[in-house]
Parts: C-alpha cells; structure tokens; sequence
C-alpha cells in the first residue's frame, strides 16, 4: 500500500472507531512511555511483575488505580501521581485488565528451546581458578546495574565481577559442596555459575514472571516457582535439563505460587500457594515429583521454618497475622497476631534463656515482633523508626541487625542485643540513602551492609565492636550471600 492510502485509511479508521478504542490506543501509548520497562513491552513482566488480567485477579481496578497514583510499599513500584493526570491513571488501569492480543504461556518447549548449555557438567577443572577460602566467599547482587561481585571474605578484596540476567531477585542458592550457584531473575530466567571457574555453566527461562528457585538438599534438583505462568517447573542441576512442569492447581483453580525452599531434613521441596489455601510438600525420587497437598486456613504469602522444618511460619495474605502449620499433620497449631504484614521471609531464629526465639520484622509496622517458638507466643515487640525489609544475625555475634528501609529513616539500621532483646545502636551510615540488608561471613566476625544506591557501597562492620572497616563501591547492590553460612544452613540468615 502506498504511503498516501495509509495516511488516508488511518484517517478513515480513526474516524470511525468508537470513543473507547481511542482511550485504549492512548493507554497502550502509556503503558509504552510509563510502564513497559519494568513490566515488559508485551506486558508479560521484568523487574515488576506481569499485568495481565490474571496475574491481577485479587487486585480490585481501584487499587491497580492506587497503585499507579501513588507506588506500592515494599516494592520498586514508584508512584505516577505527580506524572499522569488522573484520566491517564484511569485509561491505565483499564488497559492492564484487557487480555493482551494473543493468550501469553510459557510451554515445556518454550523452555527447553530456552536451554543453553556453554559448559556441560565435567567439562570444567575441579580445582578454583585462584587462592581464596572458597567457604568464606560472598557473592554481593548489584541490581543498579544487572551485575554480581564476587568477594573474598577474609580480605573483604572483590575478586571478580560479572553481568547477571535482568533483575535478578531472591537469593541465589549454593550446590551443597559451595562450588556452583544459582541466579534467578523476576523474568524466569536461572543461571548456573561455577565459582571454582568463573564461568555461566547453564542457563534456562523457567516462566515469564518467577519468585524463586530452590536447589534440593542433595544438590541434584532445582525447582522454580512462577507467578506466570502457573506452575512449578523442576530441573535436573547439573546442566539445567528440563524434567517435569507442574502445574499449580486445584479443581478449575489455579494459583501463582509464593516461594518455594528446600527442607533439608525432610528431603523434600515446600511450596506455598498464593490463590490458592494450600502448601505443596513436593518430594522427587528419580526425577519424578510427587506432590503432598496441605490445605491452609487462607493464602500464604511469604514464609519461614523451624530449625527442624517441622513448622511452617507462614503469612497470611491479608497481612494482618501470621499462622504456624505442622507440616506433618498440616495442621494449623497458632496464629500469630502479627499485623503489621510480616516479612516472614526474612525470619530469623537464636537461642534465648534457653529456649528458640524467632525475629520478623514488618512492612507495614515500625516494629521487629520476637515469638517464643515453643509456644508461640510474641514475647517482644520492639519500636523501630520505620519498618524494615531484611533481619540477620549470625549464631556466633550477639547481635541482629534490622533495616528501616520505608520512610524518613530508611538511612538508618538497628542492632539488636539477642539477649537483652533491645535495640543497643542505630546507624546511619550514609545520610539519605537506604541502608539494607546485612550479611555475616562465616565465623560471625564481620558483616557486610549495603548502600543501597547506584552511587552505593558494601561496607564492612566488625560484628562485635560495631566499628566501620572499610567501603567497597558498588552499583546499588541488594542481597550478598556467603557460601558457608547458606550450605550450613546458619540459623542468622536466609535459606
Ligand atoms: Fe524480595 C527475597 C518476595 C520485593 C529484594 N523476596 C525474597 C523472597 C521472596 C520475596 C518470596 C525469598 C526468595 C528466596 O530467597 O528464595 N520481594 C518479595 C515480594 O513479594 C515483594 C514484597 C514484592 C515484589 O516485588 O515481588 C518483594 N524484594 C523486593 C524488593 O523490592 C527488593 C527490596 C528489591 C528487588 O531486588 O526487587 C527485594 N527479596 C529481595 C532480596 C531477597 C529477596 C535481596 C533475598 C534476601 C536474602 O537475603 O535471602
């Protein structure tokens, strides 16, 4: 067609079509200015999540609304009020309800045509490259600029330096024996990096909007939770081979999933379900999956176990309290009255008179809730100048440490005496900016804490003596991992 007819016949249909195709023209025009690089041009998501109409099946249009007005606490969503009028956050939140032109899916072959494999299993040396304690390594996840430091913990000295997938998010997780990791991203994507080596090993896009991944205790398995699409997808670790998609479903319902982890004692992967009230036991014999279904009071949403994984500490979606499920019994043995919305991912457990303690802090309440996990009773509630994202300790430091994260003080973090169970310090170590989330090497002696800015740092405390050791400079680094710590299992920090 030429030129001249394409002008005319655009006229022609503009003309013609109704009032409400023009809004959506303008909205698909929005979505394309305001929303597309962090949700995905096709809408199938990125950095944030995917925003189709059943990914946002338990958001009403006026919270989608809200959400565009004014962000979203807890997450990178920013807010648009003061950038869109409110028509256009209206024709926005219009235009995320309409299914996208064509149905999007993520099938077994999208995943294996996914697949790449540049060093097979046994094609790389079993001896590390270099001279470090392989067991006191950190890995450091800068998200400023999709990249990750690799640290040596006993000279706090970067090692090496490389480009991870997009917005990788969530731990990365060790082979038992610390030499491989696992990345994943908030697009699906997993990658296997070997450290002896400091080489990609395998890579594989699992869904188009996923949580997590867990590897199994015995290092064979690695499982991926999506949001999108609604399954579970196991792995074979050692090249990333494809062995079975779950889907995640119950009658005609099916669920995003919230997180996946590994339970160690119990050989076996727990899930929980987001739409659905149900927590999977997922156990893999041969690479095969079997799935024992646990039905839950409501819809899980973040969560933590007992030492022992005999508990789930599960947070109620609705955010207003937390409940304890048996996982052998799947009974639900105490609800907790936590209401300031729990991070119970970030849980963590010490010895206190005798007894085990768990600390979570809030993202809705300036408050760390400490429950006696014997009883289940919260036994402390301390005030914090904000609420905060990320609690760690390490069994050998008398100290855990709490961010702020939200609000006015989200330049500040707290130490916490475990015995004393008081806040005993604030820091503020660079003023304006978020200080988050810490992390202890493997004898407890020292952590590192980010500045959690493109203009950022890692900067390394003595754990005992609270003193400043040094500033490392780095792209708004997030999570940092230390291999001990996480193939230990150490009751300070995440798993
Ligand atoms: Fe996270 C871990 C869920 C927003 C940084 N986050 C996790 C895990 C879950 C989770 C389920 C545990 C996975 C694991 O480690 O295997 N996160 C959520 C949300 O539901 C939430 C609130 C909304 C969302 O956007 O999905 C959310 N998270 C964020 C952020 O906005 C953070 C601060 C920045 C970012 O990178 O997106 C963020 N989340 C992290 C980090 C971890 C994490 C750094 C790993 C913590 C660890 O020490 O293990």
């Amino acid at each position: 067609m030429s030129p001249g007819k394409k002008t005319l016949l655009a006229l022609a249909t503009s003309l013609l079509l109704p009032a409400t195709l023009h809004a959506a023209t303008d909205a698909e025009t929005l979505y394309q200015q305001h929303c597309a690089s962090c949700h995905g041009a096709d809408r199938l998501g990125g950095m944030g999540p995917a925003l189709l109409p059943e990914n946002l099946s338990r958001l009403k249009k006026p919270q989608a609304e809200e959400a565009i007005q004014h962000g979203r606490p807890a997450t990178q969503m920013p807010a648009f009020g003061n950038v869109l009028d409110e028509a256009s956050v209206t024709a926005l939140a219009e235009y995320i309800y309409q299914p996208p032109a064509t149905n999007p899916t993520w099938e077994k072959t999208d995943i294996t045509d996914s697949h790449l494999l540049p060093h097979p299993t046994g094609t790389l040396p079993d001896e590390p490259a270099y001279d470090a304690d392989m067991m006191n390594l950190f890995l450091v996840v800068e998200i400023g600029d999709h990249h990750v430091t690799l640290l040596d913990g006993d000279s706090m000295e970067p090692i090496h330096r490389f480009a991870s997938r997009y917005a990788l998010h969530g731990g990365p997780k060790y082979s038992p024996d610390g030499r491989f990791v696992y990345f994943g991203s908030r697009d699906g994507w997993i990658t296997k990096y070997d450290l002896y080596n400091l080489k990609v090993t395998a890579e594989v896009r699992a869904g188009i909007n996923m949580r997590n991944i867990a590897v199994s205790a015995d290092g064979n398995y690695v499982m991926a939770a999506n949001y999108l699409p609604h399954t579970l997808v196991l792995f074979d670790a050692d090249n990333l081979e494809l062995l079975e998609v779950l889907p995640v479903a119950s009658g005609d319902e099916t669920s995003r999933v919230s997180a996946v982890y590994t339970a160690p004692p119990r050989d076996s992967f727990i899930a929980a379900l987001k739409d659905i009230p149900e927590a999977w036991e997922i156990t893999v014999v041969n690479g095969m999956a079997s799935v024992r279904r646990i039905q839950t009071d409501t819809w899980l949403d973040d969560f933590f176990f007992d030492p022992g994984y005999d508990h789930l500490i599960g947070a109620a979606r609705d955010g207003k309290h937390g409940m304890v499920i048996n996982l052998d019994t799947g009974e639900t043995v105490a609800d907790l009255p936590l209401p300031g919305m729990p991070h119970l991912g970030s849980g963590i457990t010490w010895e206190y008179e005798g007894r085990r303690v768990m600390a979570t802090p809030h993202f809705r309440a300036a408050a760390v809730s400490i429950i006696d996990m014997d009883n289940w009773q919260v036994i402390k509630t301390l005030e914090t100048a904000g609420p905060g994202f990320f609690m760690r300790s390490h069994e050998n430091s008398r100290y855990a440490w709490v961010d702020v994260f939200f609000g006015p003080n989200k330049d500040k973090v707290h130490v916490i005496d475990k015995q004393a169970l008081e806040i005993v310090k604030t820091l503020q170590p660079a003023p304006g900016k978020v200080a988050a989330h810490v992390e202890f090497d493997r004898y407890g002696e020292k952590l590192l804490l980010s500045v959690w800015d493109q203009d950022g740092a890692v900067i390394v405390y003595d754990a005992d003596t609270l003193e400043e050791e040094k500033r490392i400079p780095m792209n708004k680094p997030s999570g940092k991992y230390n291999v001990w710590n996480k193939i230990h299992y150490e009751e300070g920090t995440s798993h």
